[in-house]
């Protein structure tokens, strides 16, 4: 549907929420959990593979895995912990693992799972990888802190592989930016610069931003999904943008979206441990039926689900929405 420019009333919601969220809730949990959200997402044979943020009573974080057929319903939830931090071989996880980003990497025939650790010199970037979202290879830290939002590109680009994520400047003395960087082996990174930048004054990506979900490839260009958040005198709200990037050059920022697409707005989102955030770590793109599927943390509290369709998406960033 052709968007109009701003204030096009008639322009229909991009997402549509899934009449059944929240998706995943802490009391659905085999255990004992004080909240679930922050989900990465993959495909795997078919099934919806959702590795959750579970925060503990004691306030730290783990992943776990919740399995469903058609991605909406009938979850099946790891009865234990799925990865847990592992504080004894990596320091850095001392204060737990949060927001993963999933890619499957076809030439290793492994998914790459890039998290947050929370270590003592503050949150970082790790990576590890798993076949069977069983048996994880941890790589360990692959950016210092503080820094976080990251994922990997599935594929090399010119032999190198391409992690975007968010690096913290120091004492907050400039805003957060969108970064990317190079390595020719997933563990030495260079060639950093700045993806995208946050916007400044009014906008309603003015104080931070950082990717959400994991980059899904289109026909046009790298999809990537943003949050992007606002100072207000009640607290931080998070929203969602969107950008293309150039297929064959990621540091191409093709189209970025002026609006946000997605933000607080049902129950669920607004109130919960943290309110006001629409927080996603994943995606998964239906491509026979033109549709994406957004996964997000509602208000730091559960997991909830919103499809749109990708034509409509890349033809709102196309006409300057
Ligand atoms: C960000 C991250 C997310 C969290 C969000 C809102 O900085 O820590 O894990 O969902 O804040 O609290």
């Amino acid at each position: 549907m052709k968007y109009r420019g701003y204030g096009d009333r008639n322009y229909p919601e991009l997402f549509q929420r899934y009449e059944g969220n929240p998706i995943l809730t802490a009391d659905m949990w085999p255990y004992q959990a004080n909240s679930v959200f922050n989900a990465a997402a993959a495909e795997v044979n078919g099934e919806t593979y959702l590795l959750v943020r579970v925060e503990d009573m004691r306030g730290m974080s783990h992943l776990t895995l919740a399995r469903s057929k058609d991605g909406f319903t009938n979850w099946i939830i790891d009865e234990k912990p799925t990865l847990l931090p592992d504080v004894e071989n990596h320091p850095e996880e001392l204060w737990g693992i949060e927001d993963p980003r999933v890619v499957y990497i076809d030439e290793l025939e492994k998914f790459a799972v890039v998290y947050t650790s929370y270590s003592e010199g503050g949150p970082l970037v790790s990576l590890a990888m798993t076949r069977d979202f069983r048996v994880f290879e941890r790589k360990g830290p692959i950016m210092p802190p503080d820094d976080k939002d990251a994922s990997l590109f599935p594929r090399r680009f010119n032999g190198r592989w391409i992690l975007i994520h968010r690096p913290m400047p120091a004492m907050r003395a400039g805003k957060a930016h969108i970064w990317i960087s190079y390595s020719p082996d997933m563990i030495h990174w260079g060639e950093h610069r700045i993806l995208f930048k946050a916007r400044r004054g009014g906008w309603w990506d003015a104080h931070k931003i950082g990717l959400s979900a994991q980059p899904i490839e289109t026909n046009e260009g790298w999809l990537i999904i943003y949050h992007g958040v606002r100072e207000t005198a009640a607290g931080n709200l998070y929203r969602i943008g969107l950008a293309l990037l150039d297929l064959e050059n990621p540091a191409r920022v093709i189209y970025r979206s002026h609006q946000w697409v997605f933000g607080p707005k049902e129950p669920y989102e607004r109130t919960g441990d943290v309110a006001d955030v629409t927080f996603p770590c994943g995606a998964i793109y239906d491509r026979d039926q033109d549709r994406l599927r957004l996964y997000y943390g509602a208000a730091d509290t559960c997991m909830a689900v919103a499809t749109a369709k990708m034509s409509d998406l890349l033809e709102f960033l196309k006409s300057g929405g």
